[in-house]
């Protein structure tokens, strides 16, 4: 080896001069950098419902959600404390609505997902129509619309609600693209009934001259009892997928895309007993159980998991999904549209 030109010491005053001109040398930081293979700081992590859910019901003693504007408790990747990510992308936290509370409306650019984990009688409002919010619906709230969240009173039958808000925030933070503003009254006008988006766009018809004006899907709640019909007729009729069991992707009806431009949606069935092969991808997913127990390997972690518990799989770390004695349905997403629009995205499957 030929022999270094200047010392280490030499080169670290260097460092030091240069650092005072707002410079730092790109050869002591290369492979991290250009990396060969992603090196993600996030981790795979379980949330399990049962550990969570006292400390959710106990936020509702502690503030308003008026108050609050938004009760959530949000779920950070135990790699990335503090900066309120479960994936580099991606947000997660899990929000209470209590009977008769109203959470005020607001707009951003930030998309979000609702997927609604337990409890009745709350709804949501986004852009004049109000849909009822049901465990295991998956409901939109495309960028840059007005939202409130509200609950109906205890006495015609309300009940805590808590659902998984999923949101591209720390996305949007890393572009800089950011806005918000509070609508004047905590809550928006209604001007459309309940059902009116699902009727124009849920049954595999569009109104006659629809044209996509929007980047996200016109349907803002897909209710779960089709989701469910859909997997449970595949699994009974179909070869499974050795990997993913029969999982399927929410689609925008009027384009075939992504139901939101910066996040993947998904639903998936594993049989009772099924036992998944090991896949990778360059997509971390965040999924959310629905029914059933299992377990599930990422990178050298293994978690059983059971209803209403999350769990984080980071990029590129090998994820294998295994179901116990009854089906098991999965809701999952990750930022795989960006990554497809990029041309970013990878993925491999273990034979
Ligand atoms: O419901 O609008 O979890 O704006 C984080 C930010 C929920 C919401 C979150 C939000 C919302």
């Amino acid at each position: 080896m030929l022999k270094p030109i200047t010392t280490q010491t030499e080169r670290e005053a260097y460092y030091s001069r240069i650092s005072k001109k707002h410079m730092a040398p790109l050869w002591e930081s290369l492979h991290s950098l250009v990396p060969q293979y992603p090196s993600t700081r996030c981790i795979p992590a379980i949330w399990r419902y049962e550990d969570v859910r006292d400390a959710i019901m106990e936020s509702g003693d502690l503030i308003t959600s008026e108050e609050a504007v938004r009760r959530v408790l949000i779920l950070e990747n135990p790699g990335m404390t503090g900066e309120a990510s479960i994936t580099q992308t991606l947000y997660a936290g899990l929000q209470l609505i209590l009977p008769g509370e109203v959470a005020p409306s607001h707009r951003h650019v930030q998309s979000a997902l609702r997927f609604i984990i337990e409890g009745s009688g709350a709804y949501t409002s986004v852009d004049g129509e109000r849909t009822t919010m049901r465990p295991g619906d998956f409901i939109i709230t495309p960028s840059w619309t007005w939202h409130d969240h509200g609950n109906i009173s205890e006495a015609d039958g309300g009940e805590p609600v808590v659902w998984l808000d999923g949101l591209d925030i720390p996305l949007i933070s890393v572009l800089d693209t950011g806005f918000a503003e509070n609508y004047p009254e905590p809550e928006q006008p209604i001007i459309r009934s309940d059902g009116d988006s699902y009727a124009r766009y849920g049954h595999n018809m569009v109104p006659v001259r629809h044209v996509s004006k929007s980047r996200t899907s016109p349907i803002f709640n897909y209710p779960y009892d089709r989701s469910r019909e859909a997997l449970a007729r595949l699994a009974t009729h179909s070869p499974v997928d050795e990997w993913d069991g029969v999982k399927l992707r929410y689609v925008d009806p009027s384009t075939g895309g992504y139901a939101m431009p910066t996040i993947a949606t998904f639903m998936q069935l594993l049989p009772a007993n099924f036992r998944g092969k090991s896949y990778r991808s360059t997509d971390a997913t965040v999924f959310c159980v629905v029914e059933g127990t299992g377990v599930v390997n990422i990178g050298q972690e293994v978690f059983e998991f059971g209803p209403r518990d999350v769990f984080v799989m980071p990029s590129w770390a090998s994820i294998s999904l295994s179901a116990g004695q009854r089906d098991v349905v999965l809701f999952s997403y990750s930022d795989r549209p960006v990554q497809d629009a990029l041309g970013l995205l990878r993925e491999e499957r273990v034979p």
